[in-house]
């Protein structure tokens, strides 16, 4: 089982420099940089990152083609290999909905353009010339100045189709996921071959004591419950009503400030069902069912912990090394 650590570009470039530092001395193998336009742009974060670290690998956690053409998107990443000395990782999907409509880009046809997105990306990292006739990209005669080698493609994938999508034509798949139900319901929908990697990025809290792991985590999964389809509460007998409870409560502490509120609206089973979080022995034991479903990169998402230096630490000194 490798490690990964899932990171935001919502804070300075020097800070995600310093934790992808960390965590690289820290044993992970893996640096994931989420893409939204509203952050820092993933690319450029990654080029920083390349220079500041050695041997992790580095990725888009995830691009999507909608808001990027997906000739533009393999220049980058293969730029991103030349500066890394061939360390670069792509992960690509369908896009947040939401966050693509503010921008006026409707995701139409999500699948379709995943999948012609990858096949032109993988051709022109090739250097092909590439011509291409799909339903939505047209190309006539693409072709990259450069070459930097290979870069492994992951899925980031959550409905059945695109998780199959993913173990066809990926190298590896990434879904957002924490509880056992959840993981096995997506890797139930792949059809892995040799070597494929499937990582799971869970919001994630780790701390010596379990009340400040349990208590940091909240509000993350605070946003999960509230944008949750109503099937995946339902698996986890998670009702409408306190779910509901959950989204007004959201609201209020963004309008009016109320957090102690949210917080109490966070049910343990919430916590259980969309996060791993607690002790080093807690989130082990927690990790290690998923390593049984199949899972073989285990992918550290936000909060990580209230402190994210000492909990990146302290994955890297308890954690980490039981999974060697
Ligand atoms: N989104 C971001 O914008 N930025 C990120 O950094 C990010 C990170 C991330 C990491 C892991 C991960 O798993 C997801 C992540 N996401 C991120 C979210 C991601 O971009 C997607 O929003 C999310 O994964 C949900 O997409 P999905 O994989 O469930 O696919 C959706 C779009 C879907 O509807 N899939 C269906 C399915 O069954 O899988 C297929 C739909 C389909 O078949 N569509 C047809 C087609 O041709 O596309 C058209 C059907 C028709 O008639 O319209």
């Amino acid at each position: 089982m490798e490690f990964g650590i899932e990171m935001l570009p919502n804070v300075k470039p020097y800070e995600l420099e310093y934790y992808a530092k960390l965590a690289e001395d820290n044993g992970f193998g893996y640096v994931w940089i989420t893409d939204h336009y509203n952050n820092r742009n993933a690319f450029v974060i990654l080029s920083i990152l390349a220079k500041a670290t050695q041997m992790v690998r580095i990725g888009t956690g995830i691009t999507n083609p909608f808001h990027i053409n997906p000739a533009v998107i393999a220049s980058a990443i293969a730029t991103v290999n030349e500066l890394s000395g061939g360390r670069a990782v792509l992960g690509i999907g369908a896009g947040d909905k939401f966050t693509l409509e503010k921008i006026g880009i409707d995701r139409r046809k999500p699948l379709t353009t995943v999948k012609e997105a990858v096949e032109i990306i993988k051709r022109l990292l090739k250097g092909e010339s590439v011509e291409f006739e799909g339903d939505v990209f047209k190309f006539s005669g693409a072709k990259l100045t450069f070459s930097s080698g290979n870069v492994p493609i992951y899925i980031g994938a959550q409905g059945p189709k695109m998780l199959r999508l993913a173990s066809e034509i990926g190298d590896g798949v990434i879904i957002n996921a924490s509880h056992p139900k959840d993981v096995r319901f997506a890797i139930e929908n792949l059809k892995p071959k040799e070597g494929f990697d499937i990582a799971v990025c869970s919001a994630f809290s780790v701390d010596k004591d379990r009340d400040v792991a349990i208590q940091n985590v909240k509000v993350v999964v605070a946003f999960i419950v509230a944008s949750c389809p109503s099937e995946v509460l339902k698996r986890h007998g998670i009702d409408e009503t306190s779910a509901n409870a959950v989204r007004s409560a959201l609201n209020d502490a963004f309008t009016k400030g109320n957090w102690k509120e949210l917080a109490e609206a966070v049910s343990e089973e919430m916590i259980e069902a969309f996060s791993i979080s607690g002790t080093p022995d807690e989130v082990i034991e927690k990790i290690e069912e998923l390593e049984k479903l199949g899972v073989t990169q285990f992918i550290v998402g936000s909060p990580v912990g209230k402190d994210r230096v000492k909990a990146i630490k302290l994955i890297g000194k308890e954690i980490i090394p039981k999974f060697a």
